[in-house]
């Protein structure tokens, strides 16, 4: 892969995120019946409560993925843990699960244990997977670094096997989109075929939601269905695989992907990232239409940021595919 095309797919993988997540966040929680007698269809940036093209707790904690492993070139979890907190501000819609670690990180309990009781057996809220995509990136070339990594990251706040796991199935999938050659027509079979086959034991519940993808894929688009069988709420398991759907159903346009996904309602700025991440690592950031970019936050940590942190992933992402070539 040439420097400028992965170099691309880096940018459109953090920008895809905070994309669909800007373009979600005003309906999130809607229904879809809702955003039908609110906007007819969303299909563009819609004035939100910190301002249009703000973007939340998933970009938010997606960047502080980015910045460690940027700096730390490998996972390194107490300082990935100290970025969660040093990022951290209330206004940005966190789940409360995330507000409870963050805050035991604050006052110094170790990252290894502060998700580990939540909700009593750890958090499968989809806080691990709208977070990923640093790490799919990172490790496209990689696989058994890309799995570790992203079962890494997800613990930190997600320790419910269905929270990590759909984390690194995300992460997996962010990776293959990565790797696969825009300008040629997705094999989505074998792209599921790919994540069945990295599914544990312990989570082996996604493997039924991944077959009702590939059965969704082979009708066509019925929004009551695709809520019906995969979900579009705040769990990893009712949300990971409705993203995956609705890339896989429009690998080639970034727009129609995340439209479908946010048009679904639930938690849609959720679903829109993660969708948007999947997409923009296929195609890279150009494909995000130059409108929406143009609209993105862009104070400090804003959308130039993101793009920077793009730009220094791809270096490391580079280091390891030529290192594993070598
Ligand atoms: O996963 P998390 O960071 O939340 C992410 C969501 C995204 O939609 C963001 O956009 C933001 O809005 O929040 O935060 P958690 O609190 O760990 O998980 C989210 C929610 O899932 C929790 O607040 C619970 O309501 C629910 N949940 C569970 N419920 C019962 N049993 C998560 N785990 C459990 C569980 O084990
Ligand atoms: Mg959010
Ligand atoms: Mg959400």
């Amino acid at each position: 892969m040439s420097p400028d095309l992965l170099e691309s797919k880096s940018i459109g993988a953090l920008l895809g995120t905070f994309t669909g997540d800007a373009l979600g966040m005003p309906v999130e929680g809607y229904t879809y019946e809702m955003i039908v007698s609110a906007y007819g269809q969303v299909t563009e940036l819609l004035p939100a409560r910190l301002g249009l093209g703000t973007y939340t707790d998933d970009t938010q904690l997606m960047i502080g993925v980015a910045e460690s492993l940027i700096e730390c070139g490998v996972f390194k979890g107490e300082h990935m843990a100290n970025r969660f907190v040093a990022n951290f501000d209330s206004q940005r819609g966190y789940g409360r699960g995330a507000v409870e670690v963050i805050y035991r990180l604050s006052q110094g309990v170790p990252w290894r244990s502060a998700g580990a009781k939540l909700f009593g057996g750890g958090s499968f809220g989809n806080g691990g997977a709208m977070r990923i995509a640093p790490v799919g990136v990172m490790y496209f070339s990689d696989t058994d670094s890309l799995l570790d990594t992203a079962e890494k990251t997800a613990k930190i706040t997600h320790t419910h096997p269905l929270g990590w796991g759909g984390a690194v199935l995300q992460a997996l999938a962010i990776g293959l989109s990565a790797s696969s050659e825009p300008a040629t027509p997705l094999d989505t079979d074998s792209f599921l075929n790919e994540l069945v086959s990295c599914i544990q034991p312990e989570w082996e519940a996604y493997q039924h939601k991944l077959e009702h993808v590939r059965e969704l894929l082979s009708q066509p688009f019925d929004e009551d269905e695709v809520i019906e069988r995969l979900g579009n709420d705040i769990s990893t398991q009712g949300s990971v695989p409705t993203a995956i759907y609705c890339f896989l159903h429009q690998p080639d346009s970034f727009e129609d992907a995340v439209l479908t996904a946010v048009n679904l309602g639930g938690d849609t700025d959720t679903i829109g990232a993660m969708t948007g991440a999947l997409s923009g690592a296929r195609l890279g950031y150009e494909a995000i239409p130059p409108e929406w970019r143009d609209q993105l936050e862009n104070g400090q940590s804003g959308r130039d940021y993101v793009m920077e942190l793009g730009k220094q992933l791809a270096e490391h992402a580079s280091k390891i595919l030529t290192g594993l070539r070598n």
